[in-house]
């Protein structure tokens, strides 16, 4: 999988996508995530990519030219299976969409700022939009980030051990259940002792039983999805 990120800010993603799994799985030539500045395209002398607002009002908006000829450049090297717009006003994210994304082979991301994008852009350009949740971010940045992370955790090869992202809480449409390592004892508080048992099958029966009991409690709508 590619991922091709086009922001205005793009120092902001540099710690988000040299660490940890997505640091490792670029390492690894798992997954190639290569972050684009915007203003390189940008025909203006200054190399400005906003403007006032047609019919007035506060703030700017990203303009045209520099957006869709990032993106005509990025599509002249490769194909797209989507070009995304990070953006509060879009679908939000969930973990089937997240899945249904981990297929594709090349994805190109552009990150909103100021008040918005040309609504030309998202038009004509756009193939799908995504927001990560009903509150409001100064830039598509750290939505672009959270996408890409739940992303490559997903592609053969980003995990060590391959079962772990199956395991994920709301990958089987539950809550994970809770996790203890040593000490087995802590301040007087113990771990479970069917943990300790070793007896396999009474393990993944208890483990199930809490994903149910903490879905139950803490997010019935899930059970109500599924
Ligand atoms: Cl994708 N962008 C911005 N600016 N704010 C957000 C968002 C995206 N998703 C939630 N809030």
């Amino acid at each position: 999988m590619r991922i091709d990120i086009l922001s205005a800010v793009p120092d902001l993603l540099k710690g988000p996508f040299s660490e940890s799994i997505v640091g490792r799985a670029r390492q690894a030539g798992v997954v190639e995530v290569e972050v684009h500045d915007i203003r390189q395209w940008s025909t203006d002398k200054h190399k400005k990519i906003d403007d006032t607002p047609f019919g007035g009002g506060a703030g700017m908006v990203m303009a045209i030219q520099p957006i869709v000829d990032a993106i005509a450049d990025l599509k002249s090297q490769r194909d797209y299976d989507e070009v995304i717009f990070l953006t509060p006003d879009g679908d939000r994210l969930d973990q089937p969409r997240v899945n249904q994304l981990s297929l594709s082979g090349n994805l190109l991301l552009l990150c909103g700022h100021y008040k918005g994008i040309d609504q030309r852009i998202r038009e004509h350009v756009i193939t799908m939009e995504i927001s990560i949740g009903d509150y409001v971010l100064s830039g598509g940045e750290l939505a672009a980030a959270v996408l890409a992370d739940a992303l490559v955790r997903l592609v053969p090869g980003a995990i060590g051990d391959g079962e772990s992202a199956l395991t994920d809480s709301f990958q089987d449409g539950l809550l994970a259940p809770p996790v203890y390592t040593r000490p087995a004892e802590w301040q007087g508080h113990k771990v479970p002792d069917v943990l300790l048992g070793g007896h396999h099958a009474d393990i993944d029966k208890w483990r199930m039983e809490q994903a149910m009991e903490r879905t139950q409690r803490l997010r019935p709508d899930l059970l109500d999805e599924a």
